[in-house]
Formats: structure tokens, C-alpha cells, sequence
């Protein structure tokens, strides 16, 4: 099996790594469609997967309930001082890291097939490629990898003899003795998960789950928390948004990159359709860009993934009418509940909800049922040249030019629907500063709804110091000059204080975003405030829609002394990088005061 690789390097590492984990039998991943349904094939039969009549070519699987998100808390960046992961990122030094993984993979795939997965992030052949080589004994990881990157032989063309490859190795920690019988999503403990990264040596060791971002290396573990150091020492940018393209009534294109939190609506964003007239977008991305700054002197973005791993909850004709098309068929649905007539279903699917389901943990459901029928955190994978509105240059190796950055979050107060920064250095204060509620995307002690610093929304991403991540931000637009992208700041979860959301949302925020084209362009003017840009009466294009005056007055609300009150929270927040942090970022933080004050 292993003949193929006329890699020695890899060759030594698949070894290596069979020695310590003692599989029961090897399989080189080809990448075709076969071996897709072939696996699938062997899960159905299992009683591990389910295939959905209503569905062509789609499966339902039910985590263990325990394994139902990114455990961040068992998330490491494993450098050689504590300082280089910096102090919002779990750490431990390599040999201790590595002695503890070193116990727990030792035998931990016996009765199991290890997977070994070739797959490139970026078109094979793109100058921001990477190569990733994923051994697993989950074949759900694997065919999730196969929707979601590029895998099989022409990766291993391309790796050749000698090329660059990152190891990525992944168990779900749940060997089988002899006669065991196996369960329908083993994993190991939570105490026992450990999800990895050795950035001085570009290698991801995840152990002891089956789930999304823990378990699919590709995504989260070397397209983010690898590939930031590399693009900070190589001079480029691994972000957590995703990647639109919006084309104008007049033919003009405008690229957008925008940065929320897991579970914020960057799916929808990224499929938008938009309400004002004449107007069209298409999807580049959903989840992660790469970017580089391209000999025309703008930052060029490619999207390294294949695929969307994205919240069902919620999904439907309302929010997001091209991903309920995309996932029509070949899509793999994770925690989402069972109709009796054999299709998912979630809650907020369109239609009234179904009189009976099996729930997301295998139990009878109706409508009285006390809990969801879906985990808020259900997923679907789906290949994302399904999508209806896939741009054209998706795959383009050059990348797309970028306009414009957006960050935000979900906040109910405080932060209005948009506000721009006055130039790239205070952009990079409002990615820095950036918060949002916490989602069920994660798991972590403090629970859903409260507020939390998300830099970035990179938080759980970005795999070396935060303080030199911003001082990179900075770096980074000091090389493109007035060539940089415009930086905005949304907020579409603003509340009444009925608990109403002020703003529709979904495909009306192509208004806002209109308004930051127009702004790119110089067509419309901006008002002065003390957190940033804002639109003049009546800048916002909203024609078609009626939002009362009030709720829009409270939209864009800001009030100094609730602005006022939440600075300490990021001062204190910022504290925490020492002497990392940036003293650029300091002065923003002294200017947003003073303008504050002076209000
Ligand atoms: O589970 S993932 O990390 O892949 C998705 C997310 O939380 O953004
Ligand atoms: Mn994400």
C-alpha cells in the first residue's frame, strides 16, 4: 500500500507512527469517489452512519455526547517557552507534551485501520499552497477531509521525492481489543484530549477525538494555528474569515474578507444575497483566508479549504437560501436530528417542525420535547463547488484582491450596526478589541452568552504570541500603504431592550456593506464619531426596507459612557501581552480614550 510514497521522509513517518500506534491494517487515501463511498459504505453497515433516503447521496452520524465542539481548554500550542504561544494560548513544553501524547497513542489503534490522508490546503501548484499528510483511524475524519480539502495521488505528485509536507496525526483514542464490540462514536475521555500544535516544527498531534476542528486537521490545526507563524515569519496573513465577492449594478467588483467568531454568521455572510437591487454576490470562502501581498502591491486571498463545515441550526430560505441549495446532496450531517421520513432536520429549518424525530442523541423528539432536536452545534459538510453563487476564481491560485476587512461579532448592546476605522493602525485596534458572546462552537468553562475578547475572532487560532500577531497586523500595513484594504466593524445582533434584533440581518446587510463600497470608492461621505466612521443620515441605502426610525436611531447608537466603561476590560485584556504588546495599539487605546472623554 504504502509503495506509492517515493518519499523516504514520509514513508519514515507513516513507520513511525504505525509502530507507535499499532494500527491492524494501513490504507493510502486515493482521494476518489470511490473510496468516499466505499467508506461510507462500511459505516452505514456499521450502524455508524445513516444513509437519508430524502437526501441523495448524504449521511447523518451522532456524536458521543460528550464530543460536540472544539475543546479549547484542551487545545495547546506547544512551543519552547511559554512566551512564544503567549498568554491566551494553553502551553506546555514540547518533551512534556509529547511524553504525556507519547502514553496515550501507544497502541490507541489496535483493532482500527489507520487512514493516511495526502491533502493540499490551496490549489495544488498555488504559491500559498501547503501540503498536509493526516494519519487517522477515523474513517468519518476521513471522509470529511475529502470534502473539505484536497486529497489523494496528484497531492502526492506534487510532495515528490523531497517536498515540504506538514505531519498531521490524529486518533480518536478508542482502540479495540479483541471481540470488543465498537461503539457508534468512540473518542476518549475528556481529561484524556489533547488537540496539539508544535509550531517550531510545523506538527499536529490531536488525540482523543472525533469532532469537527479537533478532528479535521486541515481546518482549524495547520490553516490556522501552523500556518500564523509561518505567515508571520514569511510576511503574509492566515486568517479566521471568509471571502466574497460583491459585483455592482455598474460591473464594479469588490472583495471582501471578514473575521467573526465560530458560530456568527460568517457562513451566511459569505452566501449572502443581496437585497438592494442590481446588486451580486458570489463565495470565494467561508471559514479561513490566506493572504499575500501580490506583486501589484495588494493583498491577494485564496481560500485553502474545499468545502463548508458550517452550523445547520438556523440554516433556511430566510437566513441563507444558497446553503440550503449547496446542501442538497453528497453532504455529511453531523448531530442533526432524524424525520421519520428519513431527512435532517434542525431547529429554524423552514416549515413547521416535524410532529415525531429521533433526536441528536438517538431519542424520540416531538415539538414538546423539552430539549432541541438538533445540537446547537450540529454541522453539515458540504463540497463548496455545490454552491450556487461559487465564484468563478474560488480556485484561482492568484487569489482575489481584497477591499475590505470586516470584524465583528455578536454583541446586544453597545457596538452599532457599522462604524470604519480612521486608518489601517486604528483598523487594527478594532480587530484587536473585537468581542463577541460565546456560541456553542466551543467549549469552555463560562458559558454561552457571556462576552469575551476575541481578537481577531482568532482567540482559539492563532498559534504563537497574540502581542506579535498585531504587531505583525501592523507590520503588514505599513508594507501596503494606501494599497491596504478598508477596515470596518459590524454588528448585525444589536438588541431592543425588548430583546428584539433592531436590524433584519442576512441579506440586508448588503446595505452595509454597499455603504463600505461606496465608502472604498469616495462616493459617500462619513460622520465623525469617537469610536470611528459612521454613516450620514441617510448614507445607508434602504430603499425597499422600513426599519422604524427608532430602532434605527438605537442601531447606530453610541453612547461614550458605556464605551467608557467597557475600556477597562480591554485595557486589562491587553495587559496580559507584556512586553509583546504593541505600542501602537497602546496609542489607539489612548486616542479611543481621549475622543471618549472629550465627547
Ligand atoms: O469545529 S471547527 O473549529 O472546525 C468550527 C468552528 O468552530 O469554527
Ligand atoms: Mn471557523
Amino acid at each position: 500500500m504504502l509503495e506509492k510514497i517515493k518519499h523516504e521522509g514520509l514513508k519514515s513517518w507513516i513507520e513511525e507512527v504505525a509502530g507507535m500506534c499499532q494500527p491492524d491494517e494501513i490504507y493510502l487515501c486515493n482521494g476518489s469517489r470511490e473510496e468516499y463511498e466505499t467508506l461510507m459504505a462500511q459505516m452505514v453497515d456499521a450502524g455508524v452512519a445513516i444513509s437519508l433516503k430524502e437526501r441523495p447521496h448524504s449521511f447523518l452520524f451522532r456524536s458521543d455526547p460528550s464530543d460536540v465542539a472544539r475543546v479549547e481548554d484542551r487545545t495547546y500550542v506547544s512551543t519552547t517557552t511559554k512566551d512564544d504561544a503567549g498568554p491566551i494560548n494553553n502551553w506546555m513544553a514540547p518533551d512534556d507534551l509529547k511524553e504525556i501524547m507519547r502514553k496515550l497513542y501507544d497502541g490507541c489503534m489496535k483493532g482500527r485501520t489507520m487512514y493516511v490522508i495526502p491533502f493540499s490546503m490551496g490549489p495544488i501548484g498555488s504559491p500559498l499552497a501547503k501540503i498536509g499528510i493526516q494519519v487517522t483511524d477515523s474513517a468519518y475524519a476521513t471522509c470529511n477531509m475529502h470534502i473539505m480539502t484536497r486529497v489523494g495521488d496528484k497531492v502526492l505528485e506534487a510532495l515528490d521525492t523531497d517536498g515540504d509536507f506538514i505531519p498531521c496525526l490524529h486518533s480518536i483514542g478508542a482502540p479495540l481489543e479483541p471481540g470488543q464490540e465498537d461503539s457508534d462514536w468512540p473518542c476518549a475521555p475528556m481529561e484524556e484530549k489533547y488537540i496539539s500544535h508544535f509550531p517550531e516544527e510545523n506538527l499536529v498531534w490531536s488525540y482523543g477525538s472525533g469532532y469537527g476542528g479537533n478532528a479535521l486537521l486541515g481546518k482549524k490545526c495547520l490553516s490556522l494555528r501552523l500556518a500564523s507563524p509561518i505567515a508571520r515569519r514569511e510576511g503574509w496573513l492566515a486568517e479566521h474569515m471568509l471571502i466574497l465577492r460583491l459585483t455592482s449594478p455598474e460591473g464594479r467588483q469588490y472583495h471582501i474578507a471578514g473575521a467573526f467568531p465560530s458560530a456568527c454568521g460568517k457562513t451566511n455572510l459569505a452566501m449572502i444575497q443581496p437585497t438592494i437591487p442590481g446588486w451580486k454576490a458570489e463565495t470565494i470562502g467561508d471559514d479561513i483566508a490566506w493572504m499575500q501581498i501580490h506583486p501589484d502591491g495588494r493583498l491577494h486571498a485564496i481560500n485553502p479549504e474545499t468545502g463548508f463545515f458550517g452550523v445547520a441550526p438556523g440554516t433556511s430560505m430566510g437566513s441563507n437560501p444558497v446553503a440550503v441549495e449547496t446542501l442538497k446532496e453528497n453532504v455529511i450531517f453531523t448531530n442533526c436530528a432524524l424525520t421519520d421520513n428519513g431527512d435532517v432536520w434542525w431547529e429554524e429549518m423552514d416549515g413547521a417542525p416535524p410532529a415525531h424525530a429521533i433526536d441528536w442523541k438517538g431519542r424520540d423528539w416531538t415539538p414538546d420535547s423539552d430539549e432541541p432536536a438538533a445540537h446547537p452545534n450540529a454541522r453539515f459538510t458540504a463540497p463548496a463547488e455545490q454552491c450556487p453563487i461559487i465564484s468563478s476564481d474560488w480556485e484561482n491560485p492568484e487569489g482575489v484582491p481584497i477591499d475590505i476587512f470586516i470584524f465583528g461579532g455578536r454583541r446586544a448592546t453597545t457596538v452599532p450596526l457599522v462604524h470604519e476605522a480612521f486608518d489601517w493602525d486604528h483598523g487594527v485596534f478594532m480587530g484587536a478589541s473585537a468581542s463577541s458572546e460565546i456560541t456553542a462552537a466551543i467549549i469552555v468553562e463560562s458559558g454561552l452568552g457571556n462576552v469575551r475578547r476575541d481578537p481577531f475572532a482568532m482567540k482559539p487560532f492563532c498559534g504563537y504570541n497574540m502581542g506579535d500577531y498585531f504587531q505583525h497586523w501592523f507590520e503588514m500595513g505599513d508594507k501596503m500603504g494606501d494599497k491596504a484594504p478598508r477596515i470596518f466593524y459590524v454588528n448585525w445582533f444589536r438588541k431592543g431592550e425588548d430583546g428584539r434584533w433592531l436590524w433584519p440581518g442576512f441579506g440586508d446587510n448588503s446595505r452595509v456593506l454597499k455603504w463600505m463600497c461606496d465608502r472604498v470608492d469616495g462616493k459617500v461621505g462619513a460622520m465623525e464619531t469617537p469610536i470611528g466612521l459612521m454613516p450620514e443620515d441617510g448614507g445607508l441605502d434602504m430603499s425597499g426596507l422600513s426599519v422604524p426610525a427608532e430602532d434605527m436611531e438605537e442601531l447606530f447608537a453610541v453612547d461614550p459612557q458605556t464605551w467608557l466603561a467597557e475600556l477597562p476590560d480591554i485595557e486589562d485584556y491587553f495587559e496580559q501581552f507584556g512586553k509583546h504588546f504593541p505600542e501602537r495599539l497602546r496609542a489607539q487605546l489612548e486616542g479611543l480614550k481621549e475622543r471618549l472623554n472629550n465627547s
